[in-house]
């Protein structure tokens, strides 16, 4: 039987584009692979950073896979990331969750012929990745200590609450934040108390630090869990609007508690150009272009005044793309 004209054209098309390593849409991605290893699953910051990554892949032709584990543990990333590395993608974007003990399992991917791109969290050892992209973390901790200083008029305690030391970006908020608030000869520094990734343990931690240190009047949370569980634990003391927030990122539920007055600011990331980013970056490397060693993105200031306008609004994170 005779092949019809259309199908025959659709043939040569399709396999025109694989040859010349075009996507069928024009795109230069020619049919890769690509995965995401996110820091951790069910965060609202890395679903939109894969979103960005999916609208790139999907411009550009690329077939993107996207996985991770589901508690932000470097013991559980790596048998995330080695089963990856058994599937041979042609790149992978990952957020490393720990600077040194993801090194070995990204050095598999690379051994396999990955290209890996280190997106939001990075290696201490640079020489694995093509690049790194991310938001400014260190400038972004030194913005948070100033908004607090200003919110509790640069005086009295504050205290600082995180994930686990070893983490590339919020060690980085942190040391702009330390930085900074030591500027402020009227406020006191407690130090920073780590909670896991668990917004249940944040959340415990706030309200045992406020119980004990009654000139309590700020916090500086330096991710989503830790800024989502320190909202409910100053809800939890009664002291919403007293003790000042400001908290890393911007939620869905952080949003709502920046309406509610538990949070007063949200230092929002781009975690959408972040991802996009990286596939843009990996089908560059791929395609033997030059690749940046590294990509800062912006960070946008969000109170409970501007967050309803469109140029902060479109930058607030979602749960489903
Ligand atoms: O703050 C983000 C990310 O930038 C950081 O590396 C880890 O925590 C988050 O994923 C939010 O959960």
């Amino acid at each position: 039987m005779k092949t019809p004209t259309y199908v025959a054209v659709t043939i040569a098309l399709t396999a025109a584009a694989a040859l010349s390593g075009c996507g069928s849409d024009g795109g230069s991605g020619g049919g890769r692979k690509i995965t995401f290893v996110q820091g951790v699953k069910g965060d609202e910051f890395y679903i939109s950073m894969a979103c960005g990554a999916q609208q790139k892949a999907k411009e550009l032709g690329v077939k993107l896979d996207v996985t991770g584990a589901d508690k932000w543990d470097a013991s559980l990333q790596t048998p995330v990331v080695n089963a990856v590395a058994a599937k041979s993608p042609d790149a992978v974007l990952i957020a490393p969750t720990d600077t040194q003990a993801l090194r070995q399992p990204e050095q598999q991917l690379k051994s396999r012929g990955a290209k890996v791109i280190e997106v939001d969290t990075k290696l201490d050892d640079g020489s694995i990745r093509e690049t790194a992209i991310s938001s400014d973390n260190e400038r972004g901790g030194m913005l948070a200590a100033q908004t607090l200083a200003n919110l509790v008029q640069d005086r009295g305690t504050v205290a600082a609450i995180s994930v686990k030391p070893g983490i590339s970006t919020t060690d980085a908020r942190l040391k702009g934040f330390e930085t900074e608030i030591k500027k402020h000869p009227g406020i006191t520094y407690l130090g920073v108390q780590y909670n896991d990734d668990d917004p249940a343990k944040a959340a415990s931690i706030v309200t045992s630090t406020i119980a004990s240190h009654r000139d309590l009047v700020g916090v500086f949370a330096a991710n989503v869990f830790s800024g989502e569980g320190a909202a409910t634990g100053i809800e939890q003391a009664g002291k919403a609007g007293q003790v000042k927030l400001v908290a890393f990122d911007a939620t869905p539920k952080q949003v709502e508690a920046l309406r509610k007055g538990s949070i007063q600011g949200l230092i929002a990331q781009k975690p959408f150009d972040i991802g996009s980013q990286g596939v843009e970056q990996a089908v560059a490397a791929l395609d033997k272009k030059p690749v940046p060693k590294t990509i800062s993105t912006d960070l946008v200031a969000v109170t409970k005044e501007n967050v309803d306008q469109p140029e902060v609004s479109k930058y607030l994170y979602k749960g489903a793309c």
